[in-house]
């Protein structure tokens, strides 16, 4: 991390929302480092040495949340490896556990800018994850019984993060059904507007 407290915009949505496309637009036009919390425990998981592979995996592989402490941990060392000050954390926090996690871990350590959501209906979602599991994704959890379980637990635990984030005005929200292009002009409405 830099000198500088970092800022952190929270990136959240269902399962197949199109929070992965769109943080790669983000990144490329407004310079924020892109930090998936799926991508990082993915590979955190794949590594040949890790003690916490199997665990990972199962959470996966069942749609439930990985401990927060595991979690936090990668995304704090992939912000201090990058040396940079602006972060798009995707797919995080997922529950009321994690935000508790990161506040313990990361309090008056960064600034939380806004919780970018991208709302998109159930079906839309799976439909997604669906066409990108025949595709040949390699993703153990995009097939309909993972799926299932995905959906459940982002109704049941992270719906309620956003609405808690609503209770702090930091929630920006964008209508995540439409066409990806369609999606990051309102993504870049966000970001045109937002107070460093
Ligand atoms: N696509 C994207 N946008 C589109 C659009 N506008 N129109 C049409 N198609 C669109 O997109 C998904 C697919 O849809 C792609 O094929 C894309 O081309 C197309 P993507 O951008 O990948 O969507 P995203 O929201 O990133 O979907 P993802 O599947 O990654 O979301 P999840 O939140 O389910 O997955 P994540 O990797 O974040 O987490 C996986 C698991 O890791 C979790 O279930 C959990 O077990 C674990 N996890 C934790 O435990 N803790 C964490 O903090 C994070 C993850
Ligand atoms: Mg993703």
């Amino acid at each position: 991390m830099a000198s500088k407290k970092p800022n952190v915009i929270f990136v959240l949505g269902g399962p197949g929302a199109g929070k992965g496309t769109q943080c790669v637009r983000i990144a490329e036009k407004y310079g924020y480092v892109h930090l998936s919390a799926g991508d990082l425990l993915r590979e955190e998981a794949a590594k040949p040495d890790s003690s916490l592979g199997q665990e990972i995996n199962e959470h996966i592989k069942n749609g439930s949340i990985v401990p927060v402490a595991v979690t936090c941990k990668l995304l704090e060392n992939a912000m201090k490896k990058s040396g940079k000050e602006n972060f798009l954390i995707d797919g995080f926090p997922r529950n009321k556990d994690n935000v508790d996690g990161w506040k313990q871990a990361m309090d008056g350590k960064a600034n939380v800018q806004c919780v970018l959501f991208f709302d998109c209906d159930e079906k839309t979602c799976v439909a997604r994850c669906l066409d990108r599991g025949g595709k040949g994704s390699g993703r153990t959890d995009d097939n309909e019984e993972s799926l299932k379980k995905r959906i459940v637990t982002y109704n049941e635990s992270t719906r309620p993060v956003v609405e808690l984030y609503e209770k702090d005005n930091l929630v920006k929200r964008v209508d995540a059904s439409k066409d990806v292009d369609k999606v990051f002009q309102d993504v870049q409405h966000v970001f045109n507007n937002l107070k460093s």
